[in-house]
Order: structure tokens, then sequence, then C-alpha cells
């Protein structure tokens, strides 16, 4: 159990080093709990079936489709003001959190590369008057992609300030036409426990999923996010199309969507469910709400170490803070 007995210093700590053992077992734990199906699910997974050292549609980032060579980079807005130095690239895409690949954030960008993101569609449902399915092109080619430079602040109290390419998730939205009873959307990513190790984890609540009500959706800095640094997302930081909620700590930013649905009654979460009283359904970044792990009243940046007061609304007050008055 070396995997857990570990003392995490300070900000390094890496969020599955205290989470109870019912939920996070490591990888060994997990074979051994599977017995035989787990071996050789494993043995599939990490590279002795035939095909599955294919890697499908790497670095979609720097393999540019005709449409995305016009697309990107996006018009740059200047409306949303950062107050500090833009994380360095290679920085932001080493350090990832995306727990359906690792539990490690510097491995997340290599195993990430498994995930086939092309062809992907997103589809749009429940309480609209138009569901709709989107192939990722329609989607590119339907709704205008801008530049925003965002703050991004992880519960974990580390912090990033990058430059995001997307559209507000309002269009979309405006385009199916949520009926006046939906109160909240959902978001869900995919589920293929062959292409990413962590979903093993069958008592996980896989697929990962969040949700907004419908009024944040709604609220101009909701970002359905398609690219970074000025080209399409890389699979680390959910390729082929994210969400990104800058006045929300991280988890609520998922990555890789497939489906969003429109309902009614508030909808169970990922992190919410595994561990209610650590990650709210709001989890507006808030200093003075203490967090039972993290201090939350500072942040520091990855790649420089810099130290920073945390804001509440992450700083974004003036854009979301009559959501909530
Ligand atoms: N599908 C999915 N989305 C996810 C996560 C995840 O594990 N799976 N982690 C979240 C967390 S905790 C954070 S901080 C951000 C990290 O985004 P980045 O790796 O692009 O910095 O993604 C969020 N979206
Ligand atoms: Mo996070």
């Amino acid at each position: 159990m070396t995997h857990h007995i570990k003392i995490p210093k300070g900000w390094e700590m890496p969020e599955h080093d205290l989470t109870p053992e019912s939920i996070f077992m490591n990888r060994r734990e997990v074979l051994q709990a599977m017995g035989w199906v787990g071996a050789l699910s494993a043995s599939l997974l990490y590279g002795c079936a035939p095909g599955s050292s294919e890697v499908t549609n790497a670095h979609p980032e720097t393999n540019l489709t005709p449409l995305e060579k016009k697309l990107y980079p996006a018009t740059r807005v200047t409306r949303y003001k950062l107050d500090r130095r833009v994380t360095e690239e290679a920085v932001a895409a080493s350090y990832n959190n995306y727990y359906e690949f690792s539990e490690v954030k510097e491995d997340v960008d290599h195993h990430a590369q498994k995930l086939k993101t092309r062809p992907w569609q997103v589809e749009v449902t429940g309480l609209v008057e138009q569901p709709k399915t989107y192939d990722l092109d329609d989607l590119l080619k339907k709704f205008h992609l801008e530049e925003r430079f965002y703050r991004h602040r992880c519960v974990e109290a580390w912090a990033m300030a990058v430059p995001w390419t997307g559209f507000p998730l309002k269009a979309l939205l405006d385009d199916v036409k949520p009926l006046s009873k939906a109160r909240y959307v959902r978001l869900v990513s995919f589920h293929e426990p062959f292409t990413a190790q962590g979903q093993i984890a069958f008592w996980q609540p896989w697929p990962y999923s969040e949700a907004l009500t419908v009024k944040e959706a709604m609220n101009e800095l909701t970002l359905l996010t398609t690219g970074v640094y000025g080209h399409p997302l890389p699979k680390q930081h959910g390729a082929p199309v994210r969400l990104i909620a800058p006045w929300k700590y991280g988890f609520k930013s998922i990555k890789a969507i497939q489906r969003i649905e429109l309902i009614d009654t508030k909808p169970q979460t990922f992190w919410n469910t595994l561990q209610p009283h650590e990650y709210g359904f709001t989890a507006n970044v808030n200093p003075d709400i203490p967090h039972p792990r993290w201090p939350q009243t500072k942040e520091k940046m990855i790649g420089t170490g810099e130290i920073r007061l945390t804001q509440l609304y992450n700083g974004y007050g003036d854009f979301v803070a009559d959501l909530y008055s």
C-alpha cells in the first residue's frame, strides 16, 4: 500500500493520495480485485492485443484538417483580462487532470493519446425544441470561434492562465432552443474502458459527467472549447471539445464531451457523487469556503510556482456575481 502512505507536501498533493481506498485503489489492487478478467483487460490495455499499439489521430493540435487550418488561430477577444502571465504551453500540456487516463498528472498526456477524437459527435438532447447531433466539423462551421485568455483554478490549489479557443455554450443552446422547464444542463464524457484505463474502476460513476444550471450555462463566460494556444485541443486538454467555466473549480470544466442534456432536476455528477463534502455541485471558486484537503485562500501557478491570493469567483465576479445574489 505504499501508494497511499506517501506523505504529500503542500501544493504537490495529488487528488488521489488522500482519497479513501474504497474509492481509489492503485492499479495492482484493481487487477487483484478483478482476478484474471482484470489481467486480461490489462493486457489489452497495455498493448498485447492486436491493434492496440495503434494510436489514432495522434496530436490533433499539429495534424490539422483543412477546416481547422482556416479557423485557427481564432480572433482574440480582449474583454476577459488576465492579471498574470500566460502559463507556458508545454507546462499546461504536461500537467493535466484526466482521471479516465491516469491519476498521475504528468502521465496524462501520454495515455490520453489513445482516445480516438475523429470522427466525433456531440448529441444535444432532452428538454429542447430541436434535439440535434452535431459532428465536430458542424460545430466548427456553425459557431464563431474566438480566443479568450482565462484563469483556471483547480480545487487542488494549483492554477494556470491559458488562451482557450471556442464559442459560448449559449450559442449552441440557442440553436436547440431549451424548453422553459429545463433547469440544468448536464454534460457527459465518453465511456471506453478499453481505451481509458482509469475507467476499469467500475465502482466509479463513469462516464465523467458535470452540470450547470441553465443560467450558468447561458452566461457569457461559459465556453465550449475546441482549442488552446491557437490550435485544436491536444487530447490531454480534452479534445475534441470540452467545457470551460472559469469562475468554478476546474473539475466542472469537463473534457471530451459527447452528450449535452437539458433536464429539469439536479443531476448526479462524477466528483460530487464520489465525495460530496469535497466537491460541491456549484463549486464556485471561493477563498472563504475551506476545503478539507487544500487551503483555498491561495493558489500556486504551475510552471512558475508563483503564489497568488485566490479571488472570489476566480476574479470573474463582474460577470457572474448576479447569478448568485
Ligand atoms: N472528462 C474529464 N474532464 C475533466 C477531468 C477529468 O478527470 N475527466 N478533470 C477536471 C479537472 S479536476 C481539472 S483541474 C481540469 C484540468 O484541465 P487541464 O488538464 O486541461 O488543465 O479538467 C477537468 N475536466
Ligand atoms: Mo481540478
